[in-house]
C-alpha cells in the first residue's frame, strides 16, 4: 500500500467523570489521532501519551514533533506490504514506543482493510467478543462501593480498584465486607516501595487476583522479592516496555500476570510478541486501557482477541466514560463482554467526523 498522506489530530473529550489514579487525575481524555491515507483507505488510531509525563515518559507535545518532524516524513510517500515493514523505520529510535504505536496501529487498520479482513483475523485472533471488567478511580469509600454496585448489576467480570499508599486497606475491608466473592484486583500505579514490604502483605488477606504495579514504573528486579513474600500475583503494567522486558520479568518471577497495552508496549508487533512470551511462560495476559475514546478502544478490542488473553480487561463500554465518543458505532459491553467491532473491515468503527471537528483543537496534513 503506498501512504499517500498522513492528518494529525489532537482530540479532546470530556470525562463524564475524572479519572485519580495514585498519580495523576484526568478531567478530559486529550489524545493525539492518526489517519494514515493511502490507496482510497484510511488507517487511524489514537496514541496514549499524557499531555505531561505522570503515567510513564511520553508526552503529547513531544510525541507531536517526533511523529510530524522523525516518523511520518519517513512514511508518507512510501509503500509498505505489511507492518513488519515499518519495523525498520520505527526500530531506530529510543524509547516513544507510544509515538511508534500510533503509527504501526494505524497501519495494521489500513492493512487489514486493504485485505478486507477485520483487524483481529489479521492478527490471528479467535474470539467474537471479549471479556471485560471496570477500572475504578481512586474515590470516597462510599462513591467507590456505589460504582462497584453498577459494575456488579451490568455484569463486568472483575472489578479493579485504583489504590496508593493509605487509600487501601481500609478501602479493601469495605468492599470485602460487601461483596465477598467477586473478582477483585488492585492496581498502586507505581505508589508502593520496599519499604511497604509488611503493608503489600496484607493484601493477601483479600483474596486478590492480582496486584498490579505495586513499584516504581521503571523497576523490574524489586517486584521480585515482592512476588516472593505475598502469595497474591503480581501484574506488571507500566515497567512492560517490550516482549524482553515481560520475559525477564517471568524469568525472574517479579510477577505471575501481565497488562498489555498495545499503545504502551509500540504497536501489535511488540503486543502479540509479549502475548506469545508470557504464554511461553504459562502467564496469563489481560489487555489493558488508557480510556481511550472509539478508536482506541477498538485496537483494544481486536488485540484481546488472541488465545493468551485469558483474564478480563480493561475495554468497558465507551459510555461509561464519554457522553459523545468519536466513532458512529456504540462500544457497549453486555454481561461482561464487548463485542468486536466489524462494521467494515480493520477495525470495524468508522469516524463521526462531523463531531470529531468539535472536539479537535488542532490539525496538520503531512504529504510527501
Ligand atoms: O494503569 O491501567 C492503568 C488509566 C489511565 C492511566 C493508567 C491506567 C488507567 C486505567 C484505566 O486503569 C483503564 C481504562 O478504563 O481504560
Ligand atoms: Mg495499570
Amino acid at each position: 500500500i503506498l501512504i499517500e498522506a498522513a492528518e494529525l489530530h489532537i482530540v479532546s473529550l470530556p470525562l463524564i467523570t475524572p479519572f485519580v489514579i495514585s498519580n495523576q487525575t484526568l478531567t478530559d481524555k486529550t489524545f493525539p489521532l492518526l489517519v494514515l491515507k493511502g490507496e482510497g483507505i484510511e488507517g487511524i488510531a489514537e496514541a496514549v501519551m499524557d499531555q505531561i509525563p505522570d503515567y510513564l515518559e511520553e508526552t503529547i507535545p513531544a510525541a507531536m514533533a517526533f511523529l510530524r518532524d522523525v516518523l511520518l516524513p519517513r512514511i508518507v510517500g512510501k509503500r509498505f506490504a505489511s507492518p513488519y515493514e515499518l519495523e525498520p523505520i520505527l526500530a531506530p529510535w529510543r524509547g516513544n514506543r507510544m509515538a511508534k504505536a500510533v503509527v504501526e496501529m494505524a497501519f495494521w487498520d489500513l492493512w487489514s482493510k486493504s485485505l478486507g479482513l477485520p483487524l483481529k483475523a489479521a492478527l490471528g485472533g479467535v474470539r467474537d467478543a471479549v471479556d471485560v471488567g471496570v477500572s475504578i478511580g481512586i474515590g470516597s469509600i462510599d462513591v467507590t462501593l456505589d460504582r462497584i454496585a453498577e459494575a456488579q448489576a451490568a455484569g463486568y467480570k472483575r472489578t479493579k480498584l485504583k489504590i496508593a499508599k493509605g487509600h487501601d486497606v481500609a478501602l479493601l475491608d469495605a468492599t470485602r465486607a460487601r461483596y465477598p466473592d467477586i473478582k477483585l484486583t488492585v492496581d498502586a500505579n507505581t505508589d508502593y516501595g520496599l519499604e511497604d514490604l509488611a503493608l503489600l502483605r496484607r493484601f493477601d488477606e483479600f483474596d486478590l487476583d492480582y496486584i498490579e504495579q505495586p513499584l516504581a514504573f521503571d523497576d523490574i528486579h524489586d517486584h521480585a522479592q515482592v512476588q516472593a513474600a505475598l502469595k497474591t500475583a503480581i501484574c506488571l503494567d507500566e515497567s512492560i516496555r517490550n516482549a524482553v522486558d515481560a520475559r525477564k520479568a517471568l524469568e525472574m518471577r517479579a510477577a505471575r500476570v501481565i497488562n498489555i497495552k498495545v499503545g504502551r508496549v509500540g504497536g501489535f508487533a511488540a503486543a502479540r510478541a509479549i502475548h506469545d512470551v508470557s504464554a511461553a511462560f504459562g502467564a496469563p495476559v489481560w489487555c489493558g486501557g488508557m480510556l481511550e475514546a472509539g478508536i482506541g478502544r477498538a485496537h483494544n478490542i481486536h488485540l484481546a482477541t488472541l488465545a493468551n488473553f485469558t483474564k478480563p480487561g480493561d475495554t468497558s463500554s465507551a459510555s461509561r466514560y464519554f457522553k459523545r465518543d468519536i466513532v458512529n458505532e456504540p462500544l457497549e459491553a453486555a454481561h461482561g463482554e464487548m463485542p468486536v467491532p466489524n462494521n467494515g473491515a480493520g477495525i470495524g468503527v468508522t469516524l463521526d467526523r462531523d463531531y470529531m471537528k468539535t472536539v479537535t483543537s488542532h490539525f496538520e496534513m503531512i504529504c510527501p
